[in-house]
């Protein structure tokens, strides 16, 4: 199961295709809509958000509510683009008022890609690399989240810190017992009232101050069979599809599975999670992993953590260069978010589902849902007979 997305943050619309999706998995548009309006929240973020209202369009590869085998294509409106349709016009002249966008924000993608592509405007770089683009990838995931959804699999995702405000510590198997409600009430996506307050504050603090705050987000999936991706082959192990997936998204510079870098402090005997026989199955008494051996599933919650950095555009700006008079100057003040943390946790919860759906599709086929239900059945019925 593949996207790809299209789409400039102010052009008419985000565009997503999804291909490889099975035949007859039932899709709720409720669902995506749901899902996009979970990425539109949190607290920090900025007055495009009070514009757009992101809904899904389906146009193909779902008929009366199921796939058929089709590619499906999606696409979420851009309100925003009544007040840029001379900006961003795809043909004709630019206007004779254009400003033309020359001096390039220090870690966004503004001066390297116009020196990658030969361009005297950073806003045709911009404009895709703007954080926009992840509605489109929230609204294809909500496919991939349907598809594990049937199969039994929840993944979702909660906020661990924002600057350097955090929930108190936790262990990986507290952080598989959250409850949904208390993240999904929780202006910050995080269960822990009292950091949710504190987050805030320090959101308002870093507004008044011209700032923006990074964090970090645990991601949690639920309900997997233990045995999907592979130790055999580098690319195919699924810490490497996870990790690469997590890192696809902008702003995300560090990915930690289970216990991450604490692992690397600690001697074995406090890292790997003994096995025990509980019934018919295989489980581990801790999860110290996150729910990952040998670049495979465990059975366990996968439990992975990503850091995003702070959103380079600053209303107090860093130093730049003019690119038109080579002069020292302030870098560009776009209108943004102080924080997007919680909203990266949420396109963080599509690209794991994306990663967990094609490695059930590896395992147990990719035509239609009841072949691939009834290939999981017979596989869980050999491992309580192993
Ligand atoms: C975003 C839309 C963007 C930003 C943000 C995320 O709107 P615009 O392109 O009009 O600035 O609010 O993107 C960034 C902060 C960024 O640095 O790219 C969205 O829909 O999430």
């Amino acid at each position: 199961m593949e996207y790809i997305t299209a789409g400039e943050s102010h052009g008419p619309n985000l565009t997503a295709i999804v291909t490889g999706v099975p035949a007859g998995l039932p899709v709720s548009v409720d669902h995506i809509n749901t899902d996009l309006a979970r990425r539109q929240a949190g607290y920090g973020r900025g007055g495009r958000m009070a514009i757009e209202k992101d809904t899904v369009t389906v146009t193909s590869g779902i008929r009366f509510g199921r796939t058929i085998g089709s590619p499906i294509a999606l696409t979420v409106a851009n309100r925003d683009w009544e007040n840029w349709t001379g900006r961003m016009a795809a043909f004709g002249s630019a206007p004779g008022d254009l400003v033309r966008e020359v001096t390039p924000r220090p870690g966004h993608a503004d001066l390297v890609g116009a020196l990658r592509t030969n361009t005297d405007d950073c806003r045709n770089i911009l404009e895709r690399a703007s954080a926009r683009e992840t509605a489109a990838r929230v609204a294809a995931a909500g496919i991939a989240r349907e598809f594990l959804a049937e199969l039994g699999v929840d993944v979702m995702s909660y906020v661990v810190s924002v600057g350097d405000v955090a929930m108190a510590p936790e262990t990986m198997a507290d952080a598989a017992e959250h409850k949904p409600l208390d993240i999904e009430l929780s202006e910050m996506r995080c269960p822990d009232k009292k950091a949710t307050a504190a987050m805030k504050r320090a959101i308002d603090k870093a507004k008044d101050a011209g700032e923006s705050l990074g964090g970090t987000f645990r991601i949690v999936a639920t309900g997997l069979v233990p045995g999907l991706g592979t130790y055999a082959t580098g690319a195919d192990r699924l810490t490497s599809r996870i990790g690469a997936a997590l890192f696809s998204i902008p702003a995300i510079k560090g990915v930690e599975f289970g216990l991450g870098f604490e692992a690397a402090r600690r001697p074995g005997s406090q890292v790997h999670d003994p096995i025990r026989l509980e019934g018919c199955d295989f489980i581990r008494t801790s999860n110290n992993a996150g729910g990952l051996e040998g670049g495979m599933t465990s059975g366990m919650p996968l439990i992975v953590t990503a850091a995003m950095k702070p959103i380079p555009t600053l209303m107090q700006p860093l130093e730049t260069v003019n690119l038109d008079t080579l002069d020292v100057e302030e870098a560009s003040k776009e209108r943004s978010d102080v924080c997007a943390v919680p909203a990266a946790a949420v396109v963080a919860e599509g690209e794991v589902a994306f990663a967990l759906a094609n490695a059930y599709i590896e395992a147990f086929g990719c035509t239609c849902m009841a072949d691939i239900k009834a290939s999981i059945k017979a596989y869980k019925q050999r491992l309580r007979t192993m």
